[in-house]
């Protein structure tokens, strides 16, 4: 930073890095409460993830990769070399949480997931979230560092609350060790917010919920309205601005007031390839010897008669969204990562702004035959959770039906057995 450079337009992007650098602390404080600041920083990042001694169970070590990649949608399938370019963060398998960087960069470099994987955390624990940034492998001239910003979140402390003009940022080729202590139960997100604009529209956002302590409960202290539940699934909905992806991935500049979508997703999947179980989504065979995929979260909300359904809907895209389940009322519980308690209310429709999140739960209707499908299963009545605005129930310039849509299914009673985890279908 001291070097001389002939004076050039600096622009937020510039700034951003200073941020990520350690450059914004100098200007801050002296030299020497910057270089203790920056050394103890470089060797936190150089060990796995440090943490004090704990209780067995009473934390909880993530690592997230960022880096690029494509999607496949319905008219631009990655097997037809059409994918979508796309940023994001991806997780690692338990046993590589500390593995070294350059092992990582060559197994995931350019293997990215969208959204970012559902993170359900419990309530009180030490969360160590370590974040390393890949690079891009189609853009090795963008070397942008990327932050965890928790949206929602009361952190105590802005280091780890990712906004990089007041934090710190993860330059490229580095790790940073994320703290949280989650004390309020509820649904969030996260996000990158490293030209936010940008990468949240590229891909890097994902669902991350606190588990309340009552087993069963979405909210502990639910005496005013009930927040049991049989089971759950979570919802990121975002849409794409296909066009802005095209031009990152084709080194074009991008002008985000032009911004209109035409793809409109749920966790990452646009209908009908929502309703795919995690693993049958096609042309997603270039990953990781075709086990894992890159739009791994599936949609489709599976149900017996009679069980108590919640929705975490989360929403990061730019528009505000209109949800339905026309047939089934829904109850609106919590929002934004709070308990409503009496002021619960019943709906319809359920409006999501950017940023937003509600805790939704339904009672799945009575299976009344003849079924409108089978599935592995068996068979099952059909519902559909979709965008009230047709305009959304589309894929680009596809034909037929697409878009912010996927089934809720009800099957007969005693179909399903429970559920394993958020999202897990069968
Ligand atoms: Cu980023």
């Amino acid at each position: 930073m001291t070097e001389k450079r002939t004076p050039r337009r600096v622009s937020r992007r510039d700034i951003l890095k200073l941020g990520g650098s350690g450059a914004l602390l100098a200007l801050m404080g002296g030299s020497g409460l910057n270089r203790l600041l920056h050394n103890d920083l470089r060797v936190a990042a150089a060990a796995p993830v440090p943490r004090p001694a704990l209780q067995p169970g009473s934390s909880m070590d993530i690592r997230l990769l960022a880096t690029d990649g494509w999607m496949g949608f319905p008219g631009r399938r990655r097997a037809a070399g059409e994918g979508i370019y796309s940023f994001g963060f991806r997780p690692v398998a338990a046993n590589e949480t500390y593995a070294k960087i350059d092992k990582l960069i060559q197994k995931y470099k350019g293997k990215v997931t969208w959204p970012a994987p559902i993170l359900a955390i419990p309530k009180d624990i030490d969360l160590y979230i370590a974040m390393t940034n890949l690079g891009f492998v189609q853009r090795p001239d963008l070397d942008d560092s990327h932050t965890i910003h928790w949206h929602g979140f009361r952190n105590p402390n802005s280091v780890f609350d990712g906004v990089p003009e007041v934090s710190i940022a993860v330059p490229l080729g580095r790790n940073f060790p994320y703290y949280f202590k989650p004390r309020d139960e509820g649904t969030y997100m996260y996000h990158c917010h490293f030209e936010d604009v940008e990468h949240v529209q590229m891909g890097m956002d994902g669902v991350v919920y606190i588990e309340a302590n009552t087993p069963g409960h979405a909210y502990d202290n639910d005496s005013a309205i009930s927040t049991a539940f049989d089971r759950q699934f979570t919802f990121m909905l975002n849409e794409i601005y296909s066009h802005a992806h095209d031009n990152l991935e084709n080194v074009q500049e991008n002008l985000w007031s032009d911004y209109k979508a035409d793809y409109w997703v749920m966790n990452g999947r646009s209908y009908p390839d929502t309703v795919l179980r995690d693993q049958e989504l096609p042309g997603s065979d270039f990953d990781l010897g075709g086990d894992l995929y890159s739009q791994p979260i599936s949609s489709l909300i599976q149900t017996n008669p009679g069980d108590r359904v919640l929705l975490r809907i989360a929403n990061l895209g730019y528009e505000q969204h209109a949800m339905q389940i026309p047939g089934i009322p829904m109850t609106v519980v919590g929002q934004d990562a709070s308990y409503l308690g009496s002021n619960y209310y019943e709906a319809t429709t359920i409006y999501l702004g950017p940023g937003e999140a509600r805790d939704v739960l339904f009672t799945a209707p009575n299976y009344s035959g003849p079924p409108d499908g089978t599935d592995g299963a068996g068979p099952y009545n059909r519902y559909w959770f979709r965008n009230r605005n047709a305009q959304r129930l589309i894929n680009g310039t596809e034909s037929g039906l697409g878009g912010m849509l996927t089934e809720v299914r009800v099957y007969p009673v005693g179909t399903l057995g429970a559920q394993t985890g958020p999202n897990k279908t069968f």
